[in-house]
């Protein structure tokens, strides 16, 4: 599948959904980018449309309110319902406290954004594969959704519920010939752990100290292989993490 098709990626305001956006463009994909900040879309859309001579079609919204998912997936025009691909992308970490410290109000969001807001998009999106019989639907998870860390909780079994759900899907869209992966990435410098921690920049990058972490163009060519493979094969799990990390919470600390 390495001729042009309809990318549809949620997220794509910042780090790996951007990067994806930007990846599928620059093979002349036309791009579906969704998120809530208007303003980073619209950027986002003109640089693309500039640099890579393909078209962008912003849709703002957010991915917990299933009525804005709806209302923003029927508002596509005609020539943007043939999407190929749907890449789940669009989460949040927030906080890292043990459970009996948690912000339960953090809890919410996490579950809402992280679960819900996937389980709406696939929802409204999906039909527009079936109708089709193809498509790739690629769920973004974290090495969170394999191995539990301390203060991880939430957050990890929201990426356990993402783990499973990729399972799950895999056997709903079998006979719709549709296929489906998740990406597991270990760290990865983004705006995750500055959303994480609140805008507290000096937690933000004491997370990547020491060692070299991976980058959203590293994710992002994964999500390219997984959709440019032939029809008959389905990637169904890549975990992807920096060299110097081993699991979930070892690093190699002393590596740059
Ligand atoms: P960023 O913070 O850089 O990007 C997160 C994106 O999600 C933004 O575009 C944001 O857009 C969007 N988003 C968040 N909440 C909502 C919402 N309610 N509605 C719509 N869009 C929303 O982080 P990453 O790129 O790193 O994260 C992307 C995914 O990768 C997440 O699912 C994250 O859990 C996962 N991940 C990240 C890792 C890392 O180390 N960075 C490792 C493993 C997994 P906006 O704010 O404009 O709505
Ligand atoms: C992000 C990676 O290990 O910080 O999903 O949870 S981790």
């Amino acid at each position: 599948m390495s001729t042009t098709g309809i990318l549809f990626v949620t997220g794509a305001t910042s780090g790996f959904g951007r990067a994806i956006a930007e990846i599928f463009a620059s093979h002349q994909w036309k791009v579906i980018i969704t998120g809530r900040r208007q303003e980073r879309l619209d950027a986002l859309k003109t640089e693309l449309e500039n640099k890579y001579k393909t078209s962008v079609l912003p849709l703002c919204f957010d991915v917990r309110d299933e009525m804005e998912v709806n209302n923003a997936v029927n508002s596509l025009p005609a020539d943007w319902k043939n999407i190929d691909v749907l890449v789940n992308n669009a989460g949040l970490a927030l906080g890292k406290e043990v459970l009996q410290e948690g912000d339960s109000m953090q809890w919410v969001t996490m579950i809402d954004t992280n679960i819900k807001g996937l389980l709406y998009v696939t929802k409204a999106v999906s039909p527009l594969l079936i109708e089709r019989k193809k498509g790739t639907i690629i769920n973004i998870g974290s090495i969170a959704g394999k191995e539990s860390y301390t203060g991880g909780n939430v957050y990890s079994a929201t990426k356990f519920a993402v783990d499973g759900l990729t399972k799950n899907m895999r056997l709903d869209f079998l006979p719709h010939h549709i296929r489906v992966s998740q990406i597991a990435p270990g760290a990865a410098e983004t705006e995750f752990s500055l959303v994480r921690f609140s805008g507290d920049q000096s937690k933000a990058d004491a997370t990547y100290k020491g060692f070299m972490p991976l980058d959203a163009r590293d994710i992002a060519e994964a999500a390219w292989f997984i959709a440019t493979r032939p029809p008959h094969v389905c990637i169904n799990d890549l975990v992807i993490m920096p060299t110097a990390q081993a699991n979930a919470t070892t690093f190699n600390r002393n590596s740059n």
